[in-house]
Order: C-alpha cells, then sequence, then structure tokens
C-alpha cells in the first residue's frame, strides 16, 4: 500500500473512531444524588427537581440529577456526613442540624431573630446571606459548598392544647431538631425539649413519646402531624431558612462553567421554591382548618421572647457581627 493511501486510510479510521466516540461521552453523563427529608411534591424537592431539570437541558444531558426524597438516605444529620463524603451531590438541609458543621449558622438558628419570614427572606437574597454561604463554603473541613437559600416559614409548637404562655408548655415533651440550641431554647420557653430525627416524630407523637413538636404549617401538613397533634400554637419562635449544599469532593471536579451554571439554577430554584411554598402555605392552611385543625393566634409571643433572650445571649455571643448585621437588615 502506498504511504499516502496508508495515511488517508488512517484519518479515515480516526475519524470514525471520533464520530463513534461521541455517543460514548453521551453515555457518561454524570448523574448528581439530590436529597431531602420531605417527600415528593413538597416545595423544597419540586424546586430542586425543576434544577436538575434545567441543568440537564442546559449541558444536553451531560449533567443529570436524581432526587432521593422522603429521607430514603436518612435524617438530615446522616445525609449531611453523606455530602461531604462526596456520596449526595446537592443537599437541601434545615440550618438547624449544620451547625454541627459549620458552627456560625447556628447565629440563624437563634429563637426570635428574624422579625418575621420577609427580613429572612432579604438576609437570605442579600449581601449578608451571601456571606453566610460563603463562610459554609470556607469553614475548614466542612466539605460543603454553600449555593443557595430556602424558605421554611416560622417554626411554631403543636400538640393536644393551646400554647399561648411559657407555663402552658409545663410538662410537654417537645420535639425539636438536634441542635443543643434547640434543646435550650424549647426548655426556656417551658417545655421539655426532646431531640429525635424528624421521620421518627409521627409515630413518637402518636404513642406519646412525645406530647407536640414545633415546625411550620406544610411540614405539619405533610408529615401529618396534625392527625395525632391537633392544635397549631403561632409562637414563631425561630425562622429558621434552609439551604442547597454541594458536596466539595464532587463540586471540584466539576470545570468552571458548570460550577457557574449550577450557581445560578439554585439561585433561580431559591426563587421558585418560595412562590411553591407561599402557595403550599396557603392551601395547607385551608385543609388543615377542613380538618379541624386549630390554629391559635392569640399567643404572648413577648412572653417567649422575653424567656428566651437568655438562649440568645449564650449561643448569639460568638456571632454577635453577624447577628447585628441581621439585625440591621430594614
Ligand atoms: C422542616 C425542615 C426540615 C427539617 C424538619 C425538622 O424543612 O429540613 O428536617 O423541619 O424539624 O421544617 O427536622
Amino acid at each position: 500500500m502506498l504511504r499516502r493511501q496508508f495515511i488517508s486510510r488512517l484519518s479515515m479510521a480516526a475519524c470514525a473512531a471520533s464520530l463513534l466516540a461521541t455517543p460514548l461521552l453521551a453515555q457518561s453523563a454524570t448523574t448528581l444524588k439530590a436529597a431531602d427529608v420531605h417527600p415528593k411534591g413538597y416545595p423544597n424537592v419540586v424546586a430542586v427537581e425543576g434544577l436538575g431539570k434545567k441543568l440537564e437541558k442546559a449541558t444536553e444531558g451531560r449533567l443529570k440529577l436524581k432526587m432521593f426524597a422522603g429521607g430514603v438516605l436518612g435524617d438530615e444529620k446522616n445525609l449531611i456526613e453523606q455530602t461531604q463524603i462526596g456520596a449526595i451531590q446537592i443537599l437541601r438541609v434545615s440550618a438547624g442540624p449544620l451547625s454541627t458543621v459549620v458552627p456560625d449558622v447556628d447565629a440563624l438558628n437563634l429563637p426570635y431573630l428574624f422579625r418575621n419570614p420577609e427580613h429572612m427572606r432579604k438576609f437570605v437574597d442579600g449581601p449578608v446571606g451571601q456571606e453566610m454561604l460563603d463562610k459554609i463554603t470556607n469553614t475548614p473541613n466542612s466539605r460543603l459548598v454553600g449555593l443557595a437559600w430556602m424558605d421554611s416559614g416560622s417554626r411554631n409548637v403543636y400538640a393536644k392544647k393551646a400554647i399561648r404562655k411559657p407555663a402552658d408548655l409545663q410538662g410537654l415533651k417537645i420535639r425539636v431538631q438536634g441542635n443543643p440550641l434547640f434543646v435550650d431554647a424549647m426548655n426556656a420557653m417551658g417545655g421539655n425539649a426532646i431531640s429525635m430525627p424528624f421521620g421518627e416524630l409521627y409515630s413518637a407523637l402518636q404513642t406519646g413519646v412525645v406530647d407536640g413538636a414545633e415546625n411550620n404549617v406544610p411540614s405539619y401538613y405533610s408529615q401529618n402531624h396534625y392527625t395525632v397533634a391537633n392544635v397549631f400554637s403561632r409562637t414563631a419562635h425561630t425562622i429558621v431558612p434552609e439551604l442547597l449544599l454541594f458536596s466539595r469532593k464532587a463540586w471540584d471536579k466539576l470545570s468552571a462553567e458548570d460550577q457557574a451554571l449550577i450557581k445560578k439554577l439554585a439561585r433561580e430554584a431559591q426563587m421558585e421554591q418560595r412562590e411553591l411554598w407561599d402557595k403550599t402555605v396557603v392551601e395547607d392552611t385551608a385543609k388543615l382548618k377542613e380538618k379541624g385543625v386549630t390554629f391559635v393566634d392569640d399567643v404572648d409571643v413577648q412572653a417567649f421572647i422575653d424567656a428566651t433572650a437568655p438562649v440568645r445571649e449564650k449561643y448569639g455571643a460568638p456571632y454577635a457581627d453577624m447577628i447585628k448585621k441581621i439585625q440591621a437588615i430594614e
């Protein structure tokens, strides 16, 4: 065979090989595992799934997302650990348990820190919120990247009886999220705090292991807690924002363009979740009323603010700067 013919056959073969390689590359698409303790259909889950769809479209299928909802991969403490080691890539989690990894986050978990959910939204949308996301990313050994925020409204106590003042909580075992700050806060509010994973709460309420709990309307409704604790008292003692996090291990493997795309889509998910959230709160409140739940509005909130002052002092002291910045947000 002539040398020139040989070379041209060689290049044809190379060309064919590269054509063949295209579908192979497409096959090597990366599927990002996302996790949430909330069930399918919950605003946060829907918003993260939406992020996944956009990501798949923008990368022409190179990056996909698979949602593991309903706590199938574990409780939030567990999910955080799995995200740190890279077994989960995208996690939506409450700021509540995150402070075990990034202590500064406790600034957001203080009772009666945010004046109302609007105040919290201004924080998460603005530079102070970004500062906290950066803190999560840059805390040595967090092994997490702070992408965006989600809304969780305010948390309120629910039990079989109305809670209007600290004395009403006397002798009641109330479940709180796993964080010593929340245990101290609930005890200061007059209750007897017990921390346990979210997924275990329904049966704990049913069997009387606890007498009540505290959460927002969509959690109270979607977890069926109202069927075993049908009085919802608007104590609004915490407004705990939620986070969308990425595993640092997986993040570092992404190109700068993919990282920028995911950040952009995460911020869009933040805004989409908010709309879904507002709609869900209204709808769930109506359904709960239909099902005979009593909403107690005449709570002596000032008495709970006063009762929890030592908790703000104790847990807020190391984060005084951040707290001042949050309080200064108009
Ligand atoms: C819900 C949060 C969820 C927490 C849960 C809890 O969205 O992330 O796990 O409360 O109380 O409001 O554990």
